[in-house]
């Protein structure tokens, strides 16, 4: 399995921590650092496959939590997994529906054997825990799998968040345990909030498992976004140089380069999707809303230096166009856009680290704020 699932790291900035990689999984290679797309429901809202691929897509996203409530496991198991129900051959991660429960559900009870809620789909009892999230992750089949953990809200006490990471640890073990695919990779999270020690803490626990890739989870959960950057500096170095690094849920510009300044190779966020919905582009580091008057009759593309199919093709007008008229077009475009740029961003900072430009070109990006960690 360490070899189906190996991590080489190609190019280390001699500045930072930052560094450029291949992260290998069954269904092909992650040139990191690099940007995941979420395609919660096993699609990218709007895109095929071959529009996803366009954008330069490798690794993306799906759910545990919305994938058992809607269509279930067993639906996707019986179309061969995730890959061939959705036709996309790339590497897939699923995320372990931890974090899903704990932001989206009613939740009934929390419990050191699991977690109980009512599917808000249908009012239907589920019943979720390390066990039975490996169960559906299994089947599901994606080449990279989460832990189930606990992430704690923001803001929490102390003892609060330190159980939750201590449970999360708890939940790790019986993860490992049943976790039954050898053709699946296993990540642990580390937890711990804004609270340095315990980060470290649960570091160095999670590590003992060696796993073949880490996360940071419970960040972009409500606390300044400065305080992003101070959890993931004092928990990389407790993380193997020689394991996959993933920051979950973060996928802004300035989030993205002080993580990588940091030694984070992967990203996941809603964003450059959810944008799109409401009719947003992400040009120039700014969103612009393209419902905007300014735009009726602006024949340019979105971005001129964007290599992507919408602004190959089509003019703002034009989006502005079928914003106002509400064709679902706009929503496919708007995607393409915003997810090759998100790619993009991450792509140019891979080759600033090889070429050792990475200080120079994205140092702008790199302020550091005095808020201090708890
Ligand atoms: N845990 C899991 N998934 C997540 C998170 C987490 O803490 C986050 C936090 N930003 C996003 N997605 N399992
Ligand atoms: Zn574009």
């Amino acid at each position: 399995m360490s070899n189906q699932f190996r991590f080489e790291c190609h190019q280390h900035c001699s500045q930072t921590q930052a560094r450029v990689g291949t992260f290998y999984t069954p269904h092909g290679p992650v040139d990191t650092p690099r940007f995941m797309p979420v395609g919660t429901l096993a699609n990218v809202k709007t895109l095929t496959p071959a529009q996803l691929q366009e954008t330069g897509a490798q690794m993306i996203l799906a759910n545990t939590y919305h994938l058992h409530l809607q269509p279930g496991e067993s639906i996707v198991e019986q179309a061969g997994g995730l890959h061939r129900f959705m036709s996309w051959s790339g590497p897939i991660l699923t995320d372990s529906g931890g974090f899903q429960v704990f932001s989206l559900s009613d939740m009934r009870s929390i419990a050191e054997e699991g977690v109980s809620f009512r599917s808000p789909r249908d009012g239907q009892m589920i019943y979720l825990s390390p066990e039975t999230s490996m169960a559906i992750q299994n089947a599901l089949g994606a080449d990279v799998i989460m832990a189930f953990d606990e992430c704690p809200s923001y803001p929490a006490s102390r003892d609060a968040i330190q159980a939750a990471t201590e449970r999360t640890q708890r939940w790790l073990a019986r993860c490992v345990k049943a976790h039954d695919r050898s053709d699946q990779a296993l990540f642990g999270i580390v937890q711990g909030g804004t609270f340095a020690d315990l980060r470290q803490a649960a570091a160095r626990s999670v590590v003992e498992f060696d796993l073949p890739g880490y996360a940071i989870g419970g960040v972009s959960v409500g606390e300044p976004p400065e305080l992003i950057e101070k959890i993931v500096k004092v928990t990389t170095p407790l993380l193997p140089v020689h394991k996959p690094r993933y920051l979950m849920g973060v996928g802004t510009y300035r989030e993205m380069v002080q993580a990588i300044a940091a030694g984070i190779d992967l990203f996941d966020c809603v964003i450059p999707t959810r944008l799109a919905r409401h009719g947003n582009a992400l040009v120039a580091g700014e969103r612009w809303n393209l419902k905007n008057n300014r735009f009726r009759e602006d024949f340019t593309p979105l971005d001129s230096a964007c290599p992507c199919y919408t602004c190959q093709n089509f003019t703002r007008a034009y989006i502005s166009h079928l914003l106002r008229s509400r064709e679902l077009l706009a929503y496919t475009l708007l995607s393409i856009h915003n997810i090759t740029e998100l790619i993009g961003f991450t792509q140019r900072i891979r080759q600033a680290i090889l070429d050792d430009q990475f200080q120079q070109i994205f140092g702008t990006w790199l302020f550091s704020s005095d808020t201090q960690l708890d």
